[in-house]
């Protein structure tokens, strides 16, 4: 407990000294999130990160998430020094949409417009149209639609196959999935409904189409976050990473949040509802990307072509989503 307050101290200093900002993402550990919120970083989704890092004045951003986060950070502000905690920090839909094989998929289908999630890799956001979070999807798909245009999209097939339904759009879906929204089990959260047959269910749309299916509300972090304040419920089952409870829980105190159940605890489990690598944010691996001068190479580097290919998406992203 010490060494904890020892840590936050030392990196608050730090952040003044290298005008740094932590950015930081809902599903990382309480601690860091309360850690951005109280330097006036800030805790949010990838996309109101991405708004946030390139808005703020600090010549130093530090990104508590995974890699594709910090790497949307540096393209969106080339000027600013972009480090992460860990860059060992990544996200199976981005692993699993290796640039060359979607490079090779984007080419069988030129007929198609290219819309890819934010969990990608710079080199992927370089080969797309657009690039989206789950919190704009719906709303740009939809408005794809309406222009006659078809859709090839990556990497999720979850989120993919979730708004071809709501848009009733032509949508070509990549085969990939998030290790932990897949675990969610739709029998697991009717069962605990059983328990807590007022609580209202909460799914992101990385889940399952079962799962999606028993929803009260399916949307992006902020959209749950916002869902579980505004609704009148006592109780909320919540099938996305755990690390929302913190939010959940300071902004409507007085309800009860409860986690979806996955597949089974152990060995069947890869993720329970807590993603791995959000996981590697931590105080100590923080401390000591701020006390080096080169931040122990956890700097976020992108070739500056794909940059400049990536950006477009990236700010159409912003633009929309206004
Ligand atoms: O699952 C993720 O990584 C999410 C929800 C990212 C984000 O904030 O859009
Ligand atoms: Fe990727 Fe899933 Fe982790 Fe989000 S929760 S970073 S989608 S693996």
């Amino acid at each position: 407990e010490e060494q904890r307050l020892a840590y936050r101290e030392r990196i608050k200093t730090l952040l003044r000294e290298r005008d740094a900002v932590l950015v930081a993402h809902y599903y990382t550990d309480p601690e860091i999130q309360s850690l951005a919120e109280e330097t006036g970083g800030c805790v949010s989704d990838s996309l109101e990160m991405a708004r946030f890092g390139k808005d703020h004045p600090a010549s130093t951003l530090i990104v508590a998430g995974v890699k594709f986060m910090g790497e949307t950070a540096k393209i969106l502000s080339p000027e600013k020094r972009v480090f992460m905690p860990t860059l060992e920090a990544t996200c199976s839909l981005d692993i699993g949409c290796p640039e060359q094989e979607f490079s090779d998929f984007c080419d069988q289908h030129p007929d198609r417009t290219v819309v890819v999630y934010a969990n990608t890799s710079a080199a992927v956001k370089a080969r797309a149209d657009w690039v989206v979070t789950s919190s704009i999807a719906v709303e740009l798909i939809e408005h794809l639609d309406r222009n006659g245009e078809k859709i090839l999209w990556a990497p999720d097939k979850h989120l993919g196959s979730y708004v071809r339904d709501k848009a009733g759009a032509d949508v070509l879906c990549w085969d990939g999935a998030c290790i932990v929204h897949e675990e969610f089990k739709a029998q697991g959260v009717l069962d605990l409904k059983k328990a807590y047959p007022d609580a209202a269910v909460l799914v992101h749309p990385e889940s399952p189409a079962s799962v999606v299916e028993i929803a009260d509300v399916v949307g992006s972090t902020s959209q749950l976050i916002k869902a579980a304040c505004e609704m009148d419920n006592d109780a909320f089952i919540v099938a996305t990473d755990k690390g929302i409870f913190y939010k959940m829980q300071q902004l409507a105190p007085e309800k009860t949040f409860l986690e979806a159940p996955t597949a089974g605890s152990g060995a069947t489990c890869r993720s329970c509802a807590h993603c791995p690598w959000m996981a590697m944010n931590g105080l100590q691996n923080m401390v000591a990307v701020l006390e080096d001068d080169n931040g122990m190479g956890q700097e976020i580097f992108v070739d500056p072509v794909l940059a400049e290919k990536a950006m477009v998406p990236l700010n159409r992203m912003l633009d929309f989503g206004q």
